[in-house]
């Protein structure tokens, strides 16, 4: 075997990676400056019910702010029932606004994301999202669906939608599924919407679950459009739904904190996946 950044000629992983990755799984929380209690007591909702409420984490005027700058992007309104006919999205948000950032580095999230995922885990899909009024109640999914892998088993994602408006039962606000995350594989037909509860949260509040737990985009009953971030994040072995390396561009990853960058594709699960030339990815923007 030939010797690389990573490998010893014998085939070892060399000793400073090991200590890279073990510094990062002995960090967690106080690497985000978020209180360890706090985190242990909002993962153990997580584990029991599947999600967990998070109201009021970021300022109700930076989301005033958020929404003047995502509401002239959305332009169209969704292509089918999923995107739903009365709902308008944006995709590669990087690309077009650095808006959402504080949302998907929320140092809270990432405290639960290193309790929840392997090191280095990637950003999946990041979403920008106004349900109209009149928009019906979007189809059952739990995020990680489309890995063809059987339930039950782990979560190969997790993920956060933020309310920007005030979420309510009359606009929309997202449906979740209490413990559906332990369940095995169920036919969306065979699920009790009844059962299911609206995560009822005012601006700048952020409800976070798993990729396996089932939710959907409540209906909009009211006047005005519910608009809502979502940052879905991944293993970092897992293939990303939103295809990063073609979707922005290096400039623009330039302007991203390093650690958005590494959720971006500019990381590795050491010692094997993810490099570029042998090596760890963000060097390319150095
Ligand atoms: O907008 C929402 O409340 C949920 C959206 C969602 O789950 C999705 O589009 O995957």
């Amino acid at each position: 075997m030939t010797e690389s950044h990573f490998i010893n000629a014998d085939g070892t992983v060399k000793e400073e990676i090991l200590v890279e990755q073990q510094a990062w799984e002995s960090g967690s929380a106080d690497r985000h400056g978020v209180d360890p209690e706090q985190v242990d007591a909002l993962m153990a909702e997580v584990q029991a019910k599947g999600y967990v409420v998070l109201p009021n984490i970021l300022p109700a005027d930076l989301m005033r702010s958020v929404k003047a700058e995502v509401l002239p992007l959305m332009e169209h309104d969704g292509r089918n029932e999923f995107e739903g006919h009365r709902t308008r999205r944006i995709y590669s948000v990087i690309e077009k606004t650095l808006a959402l950032n504080p949302m998907l580095e929320h140092p809270l999230i990432l405290a639960l994301l290193d309790r929840t995922l392997l090191p280095n885990y990637l950003l999946s899909q990041l979403q920008a999202i106004s349900v109209m009024p009149g928009e019906v109640m979007q189809p059952l999914h739990h995020d990680d669906g489309f890995y063809p892998i059987a339930r039950p088993r782990p979560p190969y994602s997790a993920a956060t939608i933020w309310a920007i408006d005030d979420f309510t039962e009359e606009n929309g606000a997202t449906m979740v599924y209490p413990e559906s995350h332990l369940w095995g594989d169920v036919p969306p037909a065979e699920i009790d919407v009844d059962k299911m509860v609206p995560a009822v949260m005012p601006s700048g509040s952020a409800v976070f679950f798993l990729g396996t737990l089932w939710h959907s985009a409540g209906a909009n009953h009211t006047d005005n459009a519910r608009v809502a971030a979502t940052a879905q994040y991944c293993e970092p072995w897992a293939r990303q739904q939103e295809n990063y390396s073609l979707a922005i561009s290096r400039e623009r990853a330039k302007l991203c904190s390093e650690t958005v960058q590494r959720m971006l594709g500019y990381s590795m699960l050491f010692p094997f996946i993810g490099f570029v030339n042998g090596r760890d990815p963000l060097r390319l923007l150095k």
